[in-house]
């Protein structure tokens, strides 16, 4: 089952071996042939971000719905902090069907399904308001239904914010201030070559191990979104942010096609339903929280700057050319520029 796109099979954390064994999914046993509108149990889903997070709370949301539309018949339990590993372990996980739902970026569904490489590209959103037209749009549904034949249901598509640089070095101002730095990537190639096309050189580490990369200096600096720098604390190690702004990638709530396949028809629509209005809530705290962070990074002692962007984009170029390289992609990302205001 599953993409072989995929690596061979997550290895480490017991809780893991439990996962791939099917431990944490909606059980099997629950679906009864012929029975399958009777499925109840609670979903599991997994998400690097610590509780309070607005994607963790978002797909509680979610969960509180399902128990209220089916008397408490199903309902979500979020496993939060990054405890069941890495993104790209939890999708490989997910798609086996070892974990119902999953809560990641676009970044690691870039080597899995090509054309969700278009959100990942370098300056394509050219602000929030538009990043959202675009995943509102059919261009989000056709995005979510590719990650099908991966073993993926699409759910829905949560905001992430733009992704500007920090670093213990140095203010970045031009491309050249990028020169030689060490900075953070996840997994996913095209981050690594566009932090290449900049001159710096790329490291790819999971999220959860960024914060002692940094503080032990394996690496001089990241990228993230404000709520990330924040509740990552890589904010107190790396005191220099320079807002280039390069990514708004969105991220995605997707679902196991194996756990999907157990649910009725009525459920699945419940279930797209409640992604559909946990997209709303998740806005709503996504925007409190950009706010909150700002404050925190205001009162701390992190040097912040803004950046000219143009020279930056004119290096994305080769990027673009690099990943987008099929008719479907190209048509998604000409849709994408064609909802730009500007
Ligand atoms: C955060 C995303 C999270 C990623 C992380 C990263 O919300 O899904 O794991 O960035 O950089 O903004 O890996």
């Amino acid at each position: 089952m599953g993409s072989s796109r995929f690596s061979s099979a997550a290895q480490g954390a017991v809780s893991r071996r439990r996962l791939l064994a099917g431990g944490l999914a909606l059980s099997a046993a629950a679906a009864l042939p012929g029975c399958k509108s009777r499925m109840s149990g609670l979903l599991t889903g997994a998400d690097a971000h610590p509780a309070d997070y607005p994607t963790v709370k978002a797909v509680e949301f979610m969960g509180q719905y399902l128990a209220e539309r089916t008397g408490g018949r199903l309902g979500i339990k979020v496993y939060a902090g990054g405890q069941l590993g890495s993104e790209t372990d939890t999708l490989e996980i997910t798609s086996f069907g070892g974990l119902d739902l999953n809560r990641v970026n676009f970044a690691p569904l870039n080597s899995v399904e090509p054309m969700t490489l278009p959100f990942s590209l370098p300056f394509v959103f050219e602000s929030v308001p538009h990043m959202r037209r675009v995943v509102d749009s059919e261009v989000g549904e056709e995005v979510l239904a590719a990650m099908e034949p991966h073993g993926l249901i699409g759910l829905c598509i949560y905001d992430s914010g733009a992704r500007s640089f920090y670093n213990t070095r140095r203010a970045i101002r031009t491309p050249d201030d990028m020169a030689g730095l060490k900075l953070r990537v996840p997994a996913s190639d095209l981050y690594v070559a566009m932090i290449n096309a900049l001159g710096a050189n790329a490291v790819p580490i999971p999220f959860g191990e960024v914060y002692q990369s940094l503080a032990q200096g394996v690496i001089d600096g990241a990228e993230n979104n404000w709520p990330s720098f924040v509740s990552a604390r890589h904010y107190e190690v790396a005191t220099y942010q320079s807002l280039t702004e390069h990514l708004l990638t969105p991220e995605a709530l997707v679902m196991s096609k194996i756990s999907w396949d157990r649910l009725s028809p009525e459920d699945q629509d419940l279930v797209r339903e409640a992604a559909r209005l946990s997209v709303g809530e998740m806005r709503r705290l996504w925007d409190l929280r950009v706010t909150e962070a700002k404050a925190t990074i205001a009162a701390s002692s992190v040097a912040v700057n803004e950046v000219e962007k143009e020279p930056f984009a004119a290096l994305m170029r080769p990027v673009w050319e690099q990943f987008i390289t099929t008719p479907q992609q190209k048509s998604v990302v000409e849709r994408i520029l064609a909802m730009r205001e500007g």
